[in-house]
């Protein structure tokens, strides 16, 4: 078992390359945190941020160039309406949920089609959220270190002929295990992503613990056919942008990235797990 998730792992740094291992410029002290409450009603999982259902929920902002940075892709972003984010997160006993509303201008989901990268569906080449956990608090300077947590990509589901593109390894969590659920809105090409892990993926936090975090979109505006051709063999990075929530402001002095903190625990973020008697509403005041 160890040694076919460290096959898989290792699998998983070549995707989106290795990050560079030298010192950064940044200060511990600004490390973002997002505190997360117990859940006093539990969402459904279809892609709608109904009314009410995310209130007792954390929520944070990801918007370039204040709070958040490219990753990996071709740097072309064009503005809010480009690639800019919210997201809600909270938890229950069981699950950790999340709710995630993204405006985007052309929104795309057929790129590679069923066509396999490196074991797996590359769908950061189509619009997607990835959800990064270093369940076991390592901080480490590589990711998925650990048999809990690590990075989990979700694309999106709306192609028939892709009923399911997910980027998760089964041997790292079983398909059954979670939930996910992206609308798109076909006259605007933003998309609302709902989704649901266990806790028992993620280190199994409980109420006061934290663990180490981030996310990020994807966001991929043109469709290459030739992504589809079978005899189609060599790899192309159709992203425009990928847009971190991250951990530290301009962690590489810009808003560029091209040092791979996705593959960093040490540079992600934090997620603390507020007490159950904690609400969204007391926490925000301070
Ligand atoms: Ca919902
Ligand atoms: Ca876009
Ligand atoms: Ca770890
Ligand atoms: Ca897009």
């Amino acid at each position: 078992m160890l040694k076919k998730l460290v096959s898989v792992v290792v699998c998983l740094g070549f995707v989106l390359g290795v990050g560079v291992s030298f010192a950064q410029d940044r200060e511990e002290s600004q490390r973002r945190t997002i505190k997360v409450p117990y859940s006093k009603s539990t969402p459904i999982i279809d892609g709608v941020l109904s009314a009410g259902e995310w209130s007792d929920a954390a929520h944070d902002t990801v918007l370039l160039p204040n709070n958040a940075f490219y990753g990996d892709g071709n740097d072309l972003w064009d503005g809010p309406e480009d690639n800019s984010y919210e997201f809600w997160v909270k938890y229950d006993d069981t699950f950790i949920y999340f709710g995630v509303s993204v405006k985007d201008d052309v929104y795309i989901s057929e790129n590679y089609g069923d066509t396999m990268r490196y074991n797996l569906y590359p769908v950061w080449e189509n619009d997607a959220v990835e959800y990064f956990f270093d369940g076991d608090q390592s901080r480490s300077e590589t990711r998925n270190d650990s048999l809990i947590g690590g990075q989990f990509i979700f694309g999106l589901g709306t192609e028939p002929s892709n009923s399911a593109r997910v980027s998760i390894p089964e041997d790292i969590l079983p398909p059954d295990q979670y939930q996910w659920k992206t609308v798109v809105d076909a006259k605007t090409s933003d998309w609302v992503q709902e989704a649901k892990f266990p806790l028992s993926a993620i280190g199994q936090p409980k109420p006061g613990d934290w663990i180490g975090f981030n996310m990020s979109v994807d966001d991929p505006d043109t469709f290459d056919p030739q992504t589809r051709d079978p005899d189609f063999t060599d790899y192309l990075e159709l992203r425009d942008t990928q847009v971190y929530w991250e951990a530290f402001p301009n962690p590489y002095g810009g808003n560029v990235n091209k040092a791979g903190t996705e593959n960093k625990e040490s540079m992600w973020g934090t997620m603390t797990f507020l007490e159950k008697s904690v609400s969204v509403h007391s926490w925000e005041l301070y």
